[in-house]
Parts: structure tokens; C-alpha cells; sequence
């Protein structure tokens, strides 16, 4: 996958990309990362990428001209021709749809992935609107701008294309790819501090151990985030241990 980033703050991405997952994915040759200062894209002396938002109001808005440009450099395709090529064109903003795990296998499928941080108050509309095939947002908290989201996303998206992560089964099979928080893990040493590893975890009987997970995973999702539940692929087994968990646990209102 060919992977895109504008951003007036190019630097901020040289760090992250040298380690971990990303790192990984960029030196097997299975993603190419390019970062692309907008500010080039900028013709006067100041090199001006921002402007004051008509209408008034505080603050500046990031200006057209710039980003349309840059995307035009880019050779990706027109709008209308692009999902069939698999390219997409992203707007980070806060007002974009959420990102989760289900747009990250969306994303991964992609040959092309242009990512177009915004900064400032704000983008001028008219990129969302008639440049960007989708807006996303990493959540429902207030960023100063579009980087750490292209990161997040990268990360997300980069382990789920095929070859980055060596057991591609373990990925798609991972927990929240299935909707359901992790059972939690232990290592050695079996005790500290008069903490002992759950027995189950030491008596090697595998068929225990498989449904115990399965329980906690269930537990904690219930508790924390009831929300997944809806939408979880669940098996037989888990099925049956949901319903027994409900039934000794029956639901809470608001406040627990
Ligand atoms: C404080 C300014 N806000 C009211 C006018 C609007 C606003 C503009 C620009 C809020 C945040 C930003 C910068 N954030 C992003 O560009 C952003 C973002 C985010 O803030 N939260 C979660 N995901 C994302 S993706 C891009």
C-alpha cells in the first residue's frame, strides 16, 4: 500500500515511523509511507498556508489552494474513479466519521491511502466536501490537529495488511477484530507480593483454559463496555457463557 500524509508539521512524523509496527510494514517493502509539507504547496514569501475564516470568528482556517494542489501533485485519481481503484483520500478532522476496527480493515483493502491533516480552527469545507472521499475522526476529544490521528490510523491499518503481522489468523481472530476486550494475561513468576497467577493458567489443561478466557473476556466486556456486545461475532460456547454470566449478573441503569 502506497500511503500519503499531508501536514504543515512534516518533521512530527519522522520519529514514529522509524519503529514498531509501521517501521516493520515499511521494510518489508509492504507500505510506502510519503510525508508531504503543504507548505510547499504555498507560493508567496511567507510560504502561507492559513487564513481568516469569512464570516469572522477566532482563530484561522487552513486554505484551499494548498491542499488542492498538493493532492493534484499526488496523481491519485478523480473522485469518481477512485474507489474502483482502490485509492481513498481521507480528511482528519473532528467533525469525520469515528475511526474503529472495522474502518481499519476497510483501510487496509486500499492500494492508495491519502491522508490530509487538518490544523488550526479548522479546513476550509470545500476539501471534505469536493476533494476527500471520507472524513475520520480518532474520537470524541479535542486534538490541535490531524497528526497523531494519521499515526494512530497508520498503526492501526498497517498490522492489518496481509504479511506485516506474521500470523495473519491471530490478527483477523484478535479479540477486538471480533468485538470483545482481551481476557487479561499473566507471566512468570506464577506469585509477588502475595499475588498468585489464577490456578486455571498452571494446571495445562488447554480445553480450561480456553473457556476460562473466554469467560473473563466476556466478564470485562460486559462490565466496561456493554456496548461492544451489540454488535460482537460470538461463538457457541461464548454464547452460552454470556447468557449464564447475565443471569448471575443481571443488568445495571445508569451509574452501575
Ligand atoms: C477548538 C476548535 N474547535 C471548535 C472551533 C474545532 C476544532 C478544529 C480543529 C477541533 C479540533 C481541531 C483539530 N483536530 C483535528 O484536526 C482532528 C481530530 C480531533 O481533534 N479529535 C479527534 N480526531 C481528530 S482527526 C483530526
Amino acid at each position: 500500500m502506497k500511503i500519503d500524509i499531508v501536514t504543515i508539521f512534516s518533521d512530527f512524523f519522522h520519529g514514529p515511523m522509524d519503529y514498531g509496527i509501521i517501521r516493520r510494514a515499511r521494510e518489508a517493502g509492504l507500505v510506502t509511507i510519503e510525508v508531504h509539507d503543504l507548505r510547499a504547496f504555498a507560493h508567496d514569501k511567507h510560504r502561507t498556508v492559513d487564513d481568516r475564516p469569512f464570516g469572522g470568528g477566532e482563530g484561522m482556517v487552513l486554505k484551499p489552494e494548498p491542499i488542492f494542489e498538493c493532492i493534484e501533485s499526488l496523481n491519485v485519481l478523480p473522485l469518481e474513479q477512485r474507489c474502483e481503484a482502490k485509492q481513498n483520500v481521507v480528511l482528519l478532522s473532528a467533525q469525520g466519521k469515528r475511526f474503529d476496527q472495522q474502518v481499519a480493515w476497510e483501510l487496509a483493502k486500499l492500494e492508495r491511502m491519502v491522508l490530509i491533516c487538518g490544523r488550526y480552527e479548522g479546513v476550509d469545507e470545500r476539501v471534505g466536501e469536493y476533494l476527500a472521499d471520507c472524513e475520520l475522526s480518532i474520537g470524541d476529544y479535542v486534538l490541535s490537529g490531524g497528526e497523531l490521528p494519521a499515526l494512530v490510523i497508520l498503526d492501526a491499518v498497517a498490522r492489518l495488511v496481509p504479511g506485516v503481522v506474521g500470523d495473519e489468523q491471530s490478527v483477523a481472530e484478535d479479540s477486538f477484530s471480533r468485538g470483545l476486550l482481551d481476557f487479561p494475561q499473566f507471566t512468570r513468576p506464577a506469585e509477588i507480593a502475595d499475588l498468585r497467577v489464577p490456578d486455571v493458567l498452571l494446571s495445562g489443561n488447554h480445553a480450561e483454559i480456553r473457556r476460562w478466557r473466554k469467560r473473563e473476556a466476556l466478564t470485562r466486556t460486559l462490565e466496561r463496555r456493554p456496548d461492544l456486545l451489540a454488535e460482537a461475532s460470538l461463538d457457541e460456547e461464548e454464547e452460552e457463557i454470556l447468557r449464564e454470566l447475565k443471569r448471575l449478573r443481571p443488568e445495571r441503569g445508569a451509574g452501575g
